[in-house]
């Protein structure tokens, strides 16, 4: 079998994503743990990864128009967007080169972008003060066709340091402003498919129940389990994992890092009727729904992580 130069990229790019996700969130170790020990897998391979996330600064130069571009070279395609009005965010969903075949293995992607523009002037000039050094679009310069260059862009600081007082300044008025001044392009979350683990655990209740036996911590924000109006998508997450950030004046605080997501996606009505093992991703139910993603963002707010 030959694989094209882009399909490649796209997986040495995922793999260098989840290496560095892995190290920083030890919520995912548990997680894969706790599976392990239970029978639920018997390899960490057989979990299909649902979707991976990113949040990004509406500014200038950055941003959803700019981020995108790395993906969509890969042959990501952009898809449904989303408003959160009172967070202030933009999101599409992405989904991965093809899907039907002949790699369903690859996750979507949800992004997000902060509309600065919609914040106080003090939180603005803040941001600005960070993101004014990128005076030109960071992704026009970079060899999309070199995994290794997307790797180390993705895991660079874009701009510097933030203080702790423009950090603290930041979290009053918007948590996710203060995530991404600090986590930059860090990978946010990614997401064990529920629906494709075996009987007893392959529904979002189930692995709900097994997780918080097993003592994790999920987010309540809107109920621990949040269902889509149409019943078919679930989707449950950690509450993100505090990480000891130092800050530009040497003051170390902790702070929200990353979180794990879970979702189960039902066979949509007319498919209901196949046999599970000829079930695949274009059966059940697709994208994402902003009353479920609106909550899922307070995985890494104060509400949740100070609880
Ligand atoms: C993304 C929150 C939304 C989903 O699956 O709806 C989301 C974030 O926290 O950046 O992941
Ligand atoms: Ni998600």
């Amino acid at each position: 079998m030959t694989t094209s130069p882009t399909t490649t990229t796209v997986d040495a790019v995922m793999s260098g994503l989840m290496r560095r996700y892995s190290e920083r969130v030890p919520d995912v170790q548990k997680v894969l743990d706790a599976m392990l020990d239970a029978g639920v897998i018997q390899s960490p391979n057989e979990i299909e990864n649902d979707h991976i996330a990113f949040r990004t600064m509406g500014v200038p130069n950055l941003g959803l128009a700019s981020f995108e571009k790395i993906f969509m070279h890969l042959g990501y395609e952009r898809r449904d967007s989303y408003n959160f009005v009172e967070k202030k965010l933009s999101a599409y969903w992405y989904s991965p080169p093809g899907v039907d075949s002949p790699r369903p293995d690859l996750p979507r992607i949800f992004a997000s972008e902060l509309r600065v523009n919609e914040l106080s002037v003090e939180a603005q000039r803040i941001i600005h003060r960070y993101t004014d050094t990128v005076t030109s679009d960071p992704v026009d310069s970079l060899d999309l066709n070199d995994a290794q260059a997307i790797d180390q862009f993705l895991h660079q600081p874009l701009w510097e340091t933030p203080t702790l007082a423009d950090y603290q300044t930041l979290l009053a008025e918007s948590e996710y402003a203060a995530w991404v001044i600090y986590n930059r392009y860090y990978l946010n979350h990614f997401t064990i498919s529920v629906h494709n683990l075996k009987p007893g655990y392959n529904t979002i209740d189930e692995f709900v129940a097994f997780l918080q036996e097993r003592g994790l911590r999920l987010n309540s924000a809107g109920g621990i389990i949040k269902v889509s109006p149409d019943g078919d998508l679930r989707q449950a997450s950690t509450v993100a994992q505090m990480i000891d950030a130092e800050f530009a004046d040497g003051a170390i605080f902790r702070i929200a890092g990353s979180y794990v997501e879970f979702a189960e996606r039902r066979v949509l009505p007319p498919f209901r009727y196949l046999p599970a093992d000829q079930l695949t991703r274009q059966h059940r139910r697709e994208g994402f729904e902003t009353g479920n993603a609106d909550k899922i963002f307070e995985s890494t707010f104060t509400t949740q992580t100070g609880k």
